[in-house]
């Protein structure tokens, strides 16, 4: 049906018209929609079978167990990796239907706070593209991550509603359900063969899992993505049914808007067990159920944690292996400890997860006794390589001082621990897990992340595809590693004079949406500045925020003071409960008002909020850049991905030395992206003496004690609203090192606008250099080593 039009154009008019009872003429974008994007589902389920009939035949599958999975569209993608986008765009065309605004339709899947739930994502589609047998399981959300909307510069949360009108890419099956158990109590029964546990008491939930096709590029491959939904159990008996009900619902209704604190909710726990009970269990079923033997599982199962979130994965295969397949303890361990693998993305310590004992035993009693004899024997292993050494064990230990350490037991069940960029791994190795390190050197490993340039570039930015794909061919949208053929370009003017057109283009297109948006009118000849991820102190939105005013108070101050014209783009949400997050939010907002109204800055200086910043809206920013922000505090940001979106899409990174941006340095070389700031080392070193007087640097330098005193003396507003940043960075001591590295950075950044404005040329030659260099930055270069290092397919 999708090889013949008129068979094509029939069919979809047909369907139309019997789903809806409608005339094709009376359709509605929506119900177009629902019509193509049933069509393509149906399209692909013989390869889906097909694709699992050749899993069914015994090669190793990976199952990635993730809490996020931050997918955004999926239409559009998956008529680009079918090979159909531009044969259906025509299609659709001849019956006066724009493809884009059906795609416009589709709600974001955002199931997903920021940076880990998009790699999730994008390994997804790496997966499913190099023919890879591997599967996503995670939790589905009734709401996905909030939507923001912004009140007067302050942030509001909304309810996310994406299954409100069903949803198109999924298949319930309810028929594959299994039950998860929680709370009551653990009999002991002692038998000639051995001691028993059976779970009594328990109050059940059921999970049902929904389906969803993973379509890799050439539509070879259809892997799949199982999201589990909690439901009411049959097997509970039921006394007080509501109450059952509303609990057990809750536990798949909200994804937690939180990308930094562990908030202790018993909730929390809830859904992570449920997520792994469920995954392994049906992991466990379809291995049994294909003849699988479970002495050797982990020479045919891969199971991937990614961050701590699904580490109860760990006790829960040992409680299968032990209660219910009766194997010994050492025969489950040594199964356990090889199906498993482990990545950190984080080295923020509020950010490690530690669960309370007076919560998780009564909530998991069996995985509770389970995680502490996996303690037991972990710390005796300690004690065989260091005896006497308490000090250490008591520091390494997975239960102790009335908790239970997450990501111990993720180093101590999985044969591979991995950080997620070269520096991160190299701080993993040498400081936050030291001691894991030097336990079990050969399990800690680097896998530094990428993000899948279908999206990123060929779904993203068909332009620049189109221009790249006239200049080096179309390998490039098979093997991102071809985009190096673009390196000798950069002396070729006249490609160098349509490369600029395309990014004039795509900034023509986001200055028309900011417009329509936010009612600004900004100017595509203008640097395009863009800082748009998750809003946390460390990644240090103030930096820039506070550089804005600084210039603004330059401008003020010197009339003959000449700068290029910029567009300053933030998107950011703030988790509900950071209140110090939200606040930098307003001073953005403020800011503007103050930059954008000013007849001494107008035209000059334009500062814009996007709201509700998303992946589907990341698609139309990240193209449109001309400098990509990635300023976090040198040491905290373990890689990033943002910066590599940019980086393929031909913006010049402004960064410090942290996470990916040391790998992006040596992609481009120092000629061809802006670095400033500490390093990772000596904000270490710093960190260390309980930092640095941030008091000097406001009394020394005249430009940022007056851009600071503006936070306070009515400028911005007059009910003291930012009182608690300038506290944070005078009062507080600037624990992020923003007044420290303020003025390396103001630095980057005049010689970033010098040259774009005086050396057009050799900004062109530096975006050919971004470009040609991101190849590597290819989620498939990450997943091949995760394939061949770790799981051995
Ligand atoms: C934990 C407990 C309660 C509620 C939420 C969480 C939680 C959720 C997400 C904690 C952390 C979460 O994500 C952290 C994250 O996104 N880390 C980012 O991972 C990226 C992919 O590896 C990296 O590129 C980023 O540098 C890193 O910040």
């Amino acid at each position: 049906m999708f090889s013949d039009k008129k068979a094509f154009q029939e069919s979809f008019k047909k369907r139309l018209e019997q789903s809806y009872s409608i005339s094709f003429q009376d359709s509605t974008r929506a119900q177009q929609f629902v019509t193509l994007s049933n069509m393509v589902r149906e399209h692909i389920s013989s390869e889906w079978i097909e694709t699992n009939e050749r899993y069914r035949k015994g090669n190793k599958q990976v199952y990635y167990l993730s809490i996020e999975f931050l997918l955004g569209r999926l239409l559009g993608q998956n008529l680009i990796n079918l090979g159909l986008y531009e044969t259906i765009d025509e299609w659709m065309k001849e019956l006066n239907i724009p493809l884009d605004e059906l795609e416009e339709i589709e709600p974001d899947a955002a199931l997903g706070n920021g940076g880990l739930g998009r790699l999730a994502a994008c390994f997804l589609d790496s997966l499913a593209s190099l023919n890879l047998p591997g599967h996503g399981c995670g939790i589905r959300y009734k709401h996905g991550l909030f939507e923001q909307k912004m009140v007067d510069g302050f942030q509001m949360e909304l309810p996310e509603n994406w299954l409100s009108y069903g949803y198109v890419w999924e298949v319930r099956k309810s028929d594959l359900s299994v039950d998860v158990p929680f709370w009551g109590s653990v009999d002991v029964i002692e038998r000639e063969e051995g001691t028993k546990f059976r779970h009594v008491d328990a109050e059940y939930v059921r999970a049902v899992p929904h389906d969803m096709p993973v379509v890799g590029y050439g539509g070879e491959t259809i892997n799949t993505l199982r999201l589990w939904s909690a439901e009411m159990s049959t097997m509970t008996p039921m006394h007080d049914v509501l109450k059952y009900k509303r609990e057990t619902e809750a536990i798949s209704e909200f994804l937690y808007p939180d990308d930094s604190n562990d908030d202790g909710k018993i909730l929390r726990l809830k859904q992570q067990y449920f997520l792994v009970s469920a995954s392994i269990r049906s992991i466990l079923r379809r291995y049994l159920s294909n003849g699988g033997q479970l002495k050797d599982l982990h020479e045919h199962v891969a199971i991937h944690i990614n961050d701590t979130h699904p580490v109860l994965a760990i006790p829960e295969l040992m409680r299968l292996l032990l209660d219910e397949y009766q194997l010994s303890w050492d025969e489950a361990w040594f199964i356990t400890e090889r199906t498993f693998a482990y990545t950190n993305h984080t080295t923020l310590s509020e950010a490690l997860e530690r669960w309370p004992i007076r919560i998780f035993k009564p909530l998991l009693p069996r995985i509770f006794m389970i995680v502490e004899e996996i303690n037991e024997r972990f710390c005796k292993s300690l004690w065989e390589e260091y005896p006497g050494d308490w000090d250490r064990i008591e520091k390494m230990a997975i239960v102790a001082n009335g908790e239970v350490r997450m990501a111990h037991l993720a180093i101590a069940g999985s044969h591979s621990v991995n950080g997620v960029a070269w520096l991160h791994t190299e701080i993993l190795k040498n400081r936050e897990m030291n001691d894991f390190y030097q336990f079990q050197p050969k399990k800690f490993n680097n896998k530094t992340n990428g993000i899948t340039h279908r999206r990123w570039l060929l779904k993203a930015n068909p332009e620049l595809t189109a221009l790249l794909t006239d200049t080096i061919g179309d390998g490039f949208h098979k093997d991102a590693a071809e985009l190096s053929k673009l390196a000798p370009y950069a002396n070729d003017s006249a490609f160098l004079e349509k490369l600029w057109d395309v990014k004039t283009k795509r900034k023509e297109i986001l200055a028309k949406r900011i417009f329509d948006q936010n009612g600004i009118k900004v100017d595509p000849s203008s640097i395009f500045d863009v800082q748009v991820k998750r809003l946390h102190a460390y990644k240090r939105q103030l930096l820039n925020v506070l550089h804005i005013l600084a210039l603004y108070n330059k401008i003020k101050a010197d009339s003959s003071y000449e700068i290029a014209p910029r567009t300053f783009i933030f998107g950011a949400k703030a988790s509900p409960g950071y209140f110090y997050a939200k606040r930098i939010i307003k001073l953005i907002h403020s800011v503007a008002d103050l930059v954008n109204n000013d007849p001494a800055t107008k035209g000059i200086l334009t500062v814009v909020f996007m709201e509700n910043y998303r992946v589907s809206l990341a698609e139309d920013i990240i193209p449109a850049a001309d400098i990509s922000e990635q300023i976090s505090t040198a040491s905290k940001e373990a890689s990033g991905t943002g910066n590599m979106k940019f980086m393929m899409n031909g913006a010049i990174t402004m960064g410090t030395l942290d996470g990916a941006n040391v790998e992006i340095l040596e992609q481009t070389g120092p000629d061809n992206i802006f670095i400033f700031g500490l390093k990772a080392e000596e904000v270490m070193a710093y960190d260390k003496e309980g930092g640095y007087r941030s008091m000097d640097y406001y009394h020394h330098d005249p430009l940022i004690r007056r851009t600071l005193d503006q936070l306070v003396d009515g400028t911005l507003d007059d009910k003291g609203l930012f009182g608690i940043i300038y506290d944070s960075l005078l009062g507080e001591n600037d624990q992020y090192f923003v007044l420290k590295d303020f003025e390396s950075y103001r630095k980057a950044q005049e010689t970033a606008g010098r040259i774009y404005a005086e050396d057009p040329e050799s900004w062109r030659k530096m975006m050919v250099h971004n470009i040609s260099g991101s190849g590597i930055f290819s989620s498939d270069r990450t997943i091949k080593e995760y394939a061949t290092d770790i799981w051995n397919i």
